[in-house]
């Protein structure tokens, strides 16, 4: 954050630079105009593909306004809250999520939801990719199958949480502990806040499939389970795991 009074001695400095030709050999000696603050803001992170890579499970024109509308906002209201409570732009997405209890109070709902909103979705974009889907492997496909018996009954039970949640949320494979579990969250909420760490999500909040998909909830969720980029997934898990 710049005040108004650097500001202004910012602009007077970027007018002398200007107005004076200085000699070449003096330029090193010339005060250096302060790096343009980024005030530790969020920014809206790039899609890591393109906005028709997910179709047809997710078509383009959905992925286009979830990104550069809906992700965006969030990232917006959060950097509005952070403009309030500055010290919160020292920390990461995922320290602040962890932490909510300790955000001011004055900025914490908009901070639960925004700061949610971004990091679910800074997730769930990596969390997809162009010719994703399959099954896991490795060290994930077996922990998934020691804890819900086969990768089937993991998929039933995913699905269900999110056809489940009642309104706006997201269905979320999560390590808690040592243990895998599936459950939902209502709103912006992120797994975190509780101290169990989301793996793989799926939003269904309306705007993720409505343009596509309109009421028909599970034929989304069916339609997710080919977008899945599970070596995203799987590498979160030896991660969060080791
Ligand atoms: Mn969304």
């Amino acid at each position: 954050m710049i005040t108004r009074r650097e500001a202004i001695k910012r602009t007077a400095l970027l007018g002398a630079t200007l107005a004076t030709v200085t000699p070449l050999e003096n330029l090193t000696a010339q005060p250096a105009l302060p790096a343009p603050s980024t005030g530790g803001m969020f920014k809206l992170p790039p899609l890591p593909y393109a906005f028709d890579a997910l179709a047809p499970h997710i078509d383009a024109a959905t992925m286009e306004i979830h990104h550069g509308k809906h992700h965006a906002a969030y990232v917006k209201n959060l950097n509005d809250a952070v403009t309030e409570v500055p010290s919160l732009s020292r920390l990461s997405i995922e320290e602040i999520i962890r932490n909510l209890d300790k955000v001011p109070e004055k900025v914490r709902t908009k901070v639960r939801n925004n700061g949610g909103g971004h990091l679910n979705h800074a997730l769930f974009w990596q969390m997809m990719k162009k010719n994703g889907g399959g099954e896991p492997k490795g060290e994930l496909a077996d922990a998934i199958q020691k804890s819900f018996g086969s990768y089937e009954n993991f998929q039933e039970r995913l699905s269900d949480a999110g056809a489940k949640q009642f309104g706006s949320g997201w269905a979320w494979l999560v390590l808690d502990g040592r243990d895998l579990k599936v459950e939902s969250t209502p709103n912006q909420d992120n797994p975190l806040s509780q101290g169990k760490i989301p793996l793989l999500g799926i939003d269904v909040w309306e705007h993720a499939y409505y343009l596509k998909y309109q009421n028909r909830r599970a034929d989304y969720i069916s339609a997710f389970y080919n977008v899945i980029n599970w070596d995203f997934v799987a590498e979160r898990y030896k991660q969060a795991a080791s």
